[in-house]
């Protein structure tokens, strides 16, 4: 137990793992003592592009020692810049990959050939098919959804021209954009692109390979993830606040428990849906169980958490844990961040595994053919099987009797609302507190966990300091989850948590210190939401001007590389934490953490310690505030804050 102790900051994930040890289960973190990662490939410096290799360029131990090259001739720059944008590019196909299904959908759902699903929100279809330059005058609401979701499809293989997305950043942002030359042209284009000059041979230096891999970061953060971002909104609705519960604890004992784990909405709503099917519920009753209790994991939960409030499970290292409750009858798993151990996993207790995804197949899992034209019985069917295999639950039940309550569901239209001014929705009112100093700035805190760091402890320590400092944070995914289950997405959290000028915000509008706003693919709405408060104006005229900052403490996927990159180049510092796969070549890295922000006004960092990354980030913040003017304002709310408490 007491080496438990670093592996997590989360009770319910200690007492799985206990329970896992007990039943002779091995979890990702048993494995992770076992195997330490390649020193060489962890920092970027192992090329494997072609059979000569893999070559190994590690930097020399003694200063003058000769830099080995690979065979070709390959430098560390070369090798690690391709590395990188290797990692953004599939990064970016992740994302946009999710972005293309939905699109499908989307269009189906607008000619209405797939009843289950429905234009819902007219209002943003509008505002999106305008961006996207469709006259919508006297058009009826059917012919724009068609419009825009052929407009959409065709933005993944566009060979020439820009993507559209793009149009939404500052007037200024898409000069630099231009001056660059970054604009992407197509999504498929520019991952495809990233491939051919990371092939052997191809591009070797890495100043045009980041440009390479810039465009195809772009055509993920603007394009890829944005639009599933605005079409899941238009078909399932714009997240509001909703109150609900987080961690292991949701599961119940009485209930046939589903896990819902993975990116992808579709399905998953339909089977919250289905759920709640009378028909259902009676199904399961005669199975013994008292009714069916849906949950979610990784960003599929954060998804179905943001529009229904159905409770989360657990973020990315609980999913295993969550099997190993023996409560969970079936976990149902889409696409990425779905660790293959869930096939050994569920074997040791009675969990169904289903596949519901064409591209996510785990060669043990039960395959479900989800038909989007029948979705609900499709969804039934998942469900009853859920239900079947209640009975048949055998090893000792045990869920911790640990969970948090949360607010979640801010999307960029909801800020837009509660922190509007009496009479319409703007930014105007967190633009002015920002100036006035009561908020110093933004920080959006995002992504992944790492087992090779203490489960939620990175995110937990950085966004603690983060608020304390006054500094809002904006927050998707998994760091999202962490947050719920430390009880940071509390308007109450405030009090506890935030210093005292971005606790008074918060209590005089009501809301949590910490903004849980979806999925990873929603990093898009931190990107409008950016964009928002610069075009209410008072704070520069680009993001790049902002107090504000970014980062991934915990990350691991390549999915946060491609995240990283488009911040970086929408003008945002953005830094990691736990490893970052580019330290192998010290040229790439000054490149990266210095000499990119020349370019781009944004550049990366990378930051062990949490409350030193919290420092750098507040820093940061405070050199825009200068910049703008604006430092003199919160000395001045300091100061009254202090005057306050002598008078007190
Ligand atoms: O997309 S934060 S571990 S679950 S990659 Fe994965 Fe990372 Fe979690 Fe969601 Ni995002
Ligand atoms: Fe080695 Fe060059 Fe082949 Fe890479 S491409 S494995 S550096 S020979």
């Amino acid at each position: 137990m007491s080496e438990d102790k670093v592996k997590s900051v989360d009770k319910a994930t200690l007492l799985m793992l206990e329970k896992a040890r007990k039943d002779g289960v091995s979890t990702i973190f048993d494995r992770a003592d076992d195997m330490k990662p390649c020193p060489i490939g962890a920092v970027g410096s192992c090329c494997k592009h072609c059979s000569m290799g893999p070559c190994r360029v590690p930097m020399p131990k003694k200063e003058g020692a000769e830099q080995k090259v690979g065979l070709c001739g390959a430098t560390p720059a070369t090798i690690a810049a391709r590395n990188f944008v290797r990692m953004i590019a599939a990064g970016s196909a992740a994302h946009s990959d999710h972005s293309r299904d939905v699109v499908e959908v989307f269009l189906s759902a607008a000619k209405g050939e797939i009843p289950g699903y429905q234009i819902k929100d007219e209002h943003k279809l509008i505002g999106m098919a305008m961006d996207y330059g469709i006259d919508v005058e006297g058009k009826e609401i059917k012919d724009i959804a068609i419009e825009l979701g052929e407009k959409c499809q065709l933005e993944f293989g566009k060979q020439e021209g820009k993507l559209l997305g793009l149009n939404k950043a500052p007037d200024k942002r898409k000069e630099i954009w231009e001056k660059e030359g970054v604009w992407p042209r197509g999504i498929d284009r520019e991952v495809v692109e990233v491939m051919h000059r990371t092939h052997m041979g191809v591009d070797q230096d890495y100043k045009t390979l980041i440009i390479q891999g810039t465009k195809a970061a772009l055509a993920d953060g603007w394009s890829g993830s944005m639009m599933s971002t605005d079409l899941q909104d238009i078909m399932f609705d714009v997240p509001s606040p909703v109150y609900s519960e987080i961690n292991l604890g949701v599961i119940k004992k009485e209930m046939v428990n589903i896990i819902v784990n993975g990116h992808e909405p579709l399905i998953s709503e339909m089977i919250v849906v289905a759920s709640q099917d009378p028909e259902i519920v009676e199904y399961a009753k005669s199975k013994g169980a008292e009714g069916v209790q849906v949950s979610g994991m990784c960003c599929t939960g954060n998804e179905i958490l943001l529009r229904h409030g159905v409770p989360l499970a657990g973020n990315f290292l609980q999913q295993e844990l969550s099997i190993v409750t023996g409560a969970v009858d079936a976990m149902v798993v889409d696409v990425q961040c779905i660790m293959q151990s869930l096939q050994s996993v569920s074997k040791c207790y009675h969990t169904k595994l289903i596949t519901v995804s064409p591209k996510g197949n785990i060669p043990e899992a039960e395959k479900f053919e989800f038909d989007e034209h029948d979705a609900l019985n499709s969804a039934k069917n998942i469900v009853k099987a859920a239900i079947d295999n209640f009975p048949n639950r055998k090893s000792e039940v045990l869920i911790p009797e640990v969970k948090s309550g949360l607010v979640a569901g801010f999307s960029h239209e909801t800020i837009d609302y509660l922190l509007g001014g009496m009479f319409r929705a703007s930014y105007k009112p967190l633009n002015d507190n920002i100036i006035n100093g009561r908020i110093r700035g933004i920080a959006g805190v995002v992504g992944c966990n790492n087992v090779r760091t203490t489960h939620d402890d990175q995110h937990l320590k950085l966004i603690k300091e983060l608020i304390k400092n006054d500094v809002i944070v904006l927050t998707t995914g998994c760091s999202a989850a962490a947050c719920g289950k430390a009880g940071l997405l509390t308007p109450e959290a405030a009090k506890e948590f935030a210093g005292p000028g971005l606790a008074e915000v918060c209590e005089t509008v009501g809301i949590p210190p910490v903004l849980h706003m979806g999925a990873c693919v929603d990093n898009s709405r931190i990107l409008i939401a950016a964009t928002a408060v610069v075009k209410e104006g008072g704070l520069g005229d680009d993001i790049s001007d902002l107090p504000a900052a970014g980062a991934a403490p915990e990350w691991m996927s390549e999915k946060a590389i491609a995240i990283g990159q488009y911040f970086v180049a929408s003008g945002v510092y953005t830094v990691f934490g736990t490893a970052f796969p580019t330290l192998g070549s010290k040229e790439f890295t000054d490149y990266l953490f210095n000499g990119i922000e020349e370019q781009f006004g944004g550049k990366w960092d990378f930051v062990e310690d949490p409350v030193e990354m919290a420092k750098k980030m507040i820093e940061h913040i405070d050199k825009k505030r200068k910049e703008l003017g604006i430092d003199k304002a919160r000395e001045r709310v300091l100061f009254d804050m202090e005057k306050r408490r002598e008078l007190a």
